[in-house]
């Protein structure tokens, strides 16, 4: 088996009833077991042009899909939430990202056009890895930072 973390965020329409929206489908997916969703946090958009606040959370799996295979079911979850992308970083009804994923011999590094693992952003955004930390108390960082291990200082601006 291996461990995925997935990062969720929107910041159009119903945005709580897309988060939750793709929870349910990862609980209701045959290849994937939901062990644990974070709190759901208000936060305000990082880079991107002005748009309104995000609500963001991450989720912690088992599943039996490749990584690949995982990032067609989270772009599936999106298309079923009428996700279009026009701007990059620009507003979502539904973002579904992979941060990281491990198995038997350890985080998978990925670098491929479609998709890099660990998610290279990721330990930068505090709205990845503060939903993170309720998911994983003692996740270590990717060993991508110069101190390798999650950083406390990062603001979380909550409205
Ligand atoms: N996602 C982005 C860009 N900026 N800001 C917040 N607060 N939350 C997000 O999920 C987010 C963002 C690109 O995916
Ligand atoms: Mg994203
Ligand atoms: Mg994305």
């Amino acid at each position: 088996m291996t461990q995925a973390v997935l990062a969720l965020g929107a910041n159009m329409g119903d945005r709580l009833a897309a988060l939750q929206g793709a929870v349910d489908v990862l609980v209701a997916s045959q290849e994937v077991e939901v062990l644990a969703v974070s709190g759901v946090y208000s936060t305000i958009p990082v880079g991107g042009p002005e748009q309104d606040d995000f609500l963001n959370a991450a989720v912690l799996i088992d599943t039996g899909l490749t990584p690949h295979e995982l990032l067609a079911l989270a772009h599936r979850i999106e298309a079923d939430h009428h996700r279009t992308r026009e701007v990059r970083w620009g507003p979502r009804t539904l973002d579904v990202d992979l941060i990281v994923m491990r198995d038997s011999d350890g985080e998978i590094v990925l670098d491929t056009a479609e998709l890099t693992l660990p998610h290279p952003r990721a330990y930068e955004r505090a709205f990845v890895c503060v939903p993170w930390a309720d998911v994983e108390p003692d996740a270590q960082l990717p060993d991508l930072d110069s101190s390798g291990v999650m950083r406390t200082d990062m603001e979380l601006v909550i409205r």
